[in-house]
């Protein structure tokens, strides 16, 4: 049945998917920019510019919002899959920031699927509008329109990346789009009506630059595969998964692995690796339950030391303790191969470390999450208490030369979750890694 399967042939390249297994800014960018040398296209599947994805490189530091991660390495393929949702505007800056240092965004490497969602002004202005609504219960969005347009994807009244070539049509759907739109700003949100055509219009020269660079992300990714490996870049984080996630505290998209399949437009079983990267704690940044969630000093110093602040509002993330049940699960729906294991020194100069083992709810004892909603808000978490480490460990590249508590501390890890930590992550830049093979 050859003709109907996806099979890779002998000696070709694999899908290495990288996903974050909390709920997000594990350092993502960071492990794609790095896996990036030996793979040749990387692809963004799902979120917008909700993500900020830092990459720091001999101490020079890059924000991602929407370009793959892997845009600093020369000739690689950098993709944009249907299962994002693109602002043009921001896309426009991001590239115009990344020319003037020198690095190639040229239509011959960077890629836009036909299929991928536009975040219009109106998604924005609902964003803005439905938090203002939900006050007392803010999920707290990044505010830049993501939840609005996936809706409009499911509503099937979206504006999508193709349309950019046929301005009538364009101005015909955003029209559309615009009277139930226009009739909840006016009467539900006090905000002024759109006027259609000064929104196709303010639309026109960003869709006329991006042209060129729109394509069939899903063909590349086949074709890409026949010779050479291919990244799938998740964004934000398990724990905010639309459906898996702490919902309604969540994102509008699936961020679990198997997304990687059907954000990108490649069938799953080319997808042979997966990575998930785990901090060495817990952060969260926006509301929604965090039972490892810590208020004291020592959450404060986790929050300073790893210089927890959002990559893209600026918001400072919430801090906790590593939390394994969590991670179980994670694993539990992405199936990870191995482990990146980021900012491990950040716990150094504790005196004592804590992670999760479990939680107590409702008089017993849970190794994964219970399911109902909110359940999260009211687990007690179960700890197990290890040693601390005092040494500086960011100039540190070899295993071996690790204080023992902290090879201990990421050999617990693995034992509990009953896989590999490949990589460690001692230092934001590129080279304070520790890869274990
Ligand atoms: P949205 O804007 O609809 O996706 O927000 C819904 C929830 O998803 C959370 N979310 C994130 N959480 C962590 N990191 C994200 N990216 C930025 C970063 C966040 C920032 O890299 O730091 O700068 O604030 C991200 N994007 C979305 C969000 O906080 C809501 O809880
Ligand atoms: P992402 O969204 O998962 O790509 O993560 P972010 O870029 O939003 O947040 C991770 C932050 O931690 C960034 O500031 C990174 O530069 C930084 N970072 C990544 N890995 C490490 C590490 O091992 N140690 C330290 N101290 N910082 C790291
Ligand atoms: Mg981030």
């Amino acid at each position: 049945m050859g003709e109907f399967r996806n099979p890779q042939a002998p000696g070709a390249g694999r899908g290495i998917v990288i996903h974050g297994a909390q709920w997000g800014d594990e350092g993502k960018g960071k492990i794609v920019d790095l896996l990036t040398e030996s793979a040749k296209a990387v692809v963004r599947f799902q979120g917008g510019n909700n993500a900020g994805h830092t990459l720091v490189v001999g101490g020079e530091k890059t924000v991602l919002h929407l370009l793959p991660s892997g845009i600093l390495h020369d000739g690689k393929a950098c993709l944009i899959g249907n299962g994002v949702v693109l602002d043009p505007e921001v896309l426009c800056r991001e590239m115009d920031t990344l020319a003037q240092k020198g690095i190639d965004v040229s239509p011959e490497r960077l890629v836009i699927s036909k299929k991928t969602h536009v975040i219009m002004p109106y998604h924005r202005l609902l964003d803005g509008a439905r938090e203002t609504l939900r006050a007392g219960s803010k999920i707290g969005t990044t505010g830049r329109g993501i939840g609005p347009c996936y809706e409009d994807k499911m509503a099937r009244i979206g504006i999508r990346a193709g349309d950019f070539a046929d301005p009538e049509l364009l101005a015909k759907k955003i029209a559309q789009a615009l009277v139930e739109k226009n009739t909840l700003f006016t009467k539900l949100y006090e905000i002024p009506a759109l006027d259609p055509g000064a929104v196709a219009e303010g639309l026109a020269p960003v869709a006329k630059r991006l042209l060129p660079y729109l394509g069939d992300v899903s063909s590349i990714i086949q074709k890409t595969l026949a010779s050479g490996d291919v990244l799938f870049e998740g964004a934000q984080g398990t724990h905010l998964d639309i459906d898996h996630g702490t919902y309604p505290f969540v994102t509008s998209s699936n961020t679990v692995s198997g997304q990687a399949a059907a954000g990108s437009g490649c069938s799953p079983d080319v997808l042979s690796r997966v990575v998930a990267v785990v901090k060495a704690y817990t952060t969260r940044v926006g509301s929604g339950p965090f039972p490892t969630e810590l208020f004291g000093t020592v959450g404060d110093y986790l929050q300073e030391k790893g210089g927890e602040f959002g990559a893209t509002t600026g918001r400072k993330r919430r801090c906790g303790w590593l939390d394994l049940v969590l991670l179980r699960e994670s694993a539990r729906l992405s199936g990870p191969t191995d482990i990146a294991l980021t900012k491990l020194d950040v716990l150094s100069g504790l005196f004592e470390i804590k992670i999760c083992i479990g939680y107590r709810y409702k008089g017993k004892i849970y190794e994964y999450p219970p399911q109902e909603e909110g359940a999260l808000e009211f687990v007690e978490p179960i700890y197990e208490t290890m040693p601390g480490w005092e040494e500086d460990i960011t100039g540190i590249t070899a295993w071996e030369d690790l204080p023992l508590a902290a090879r201990e501390y990421v050999s617990r890890i693995e034992q509990s979750l009953k896989t590999t930590c490949s990589i460690l992550s001692v230092g934001p830049d590129r080279r304070q890694t520790i890869i274990r093979g």
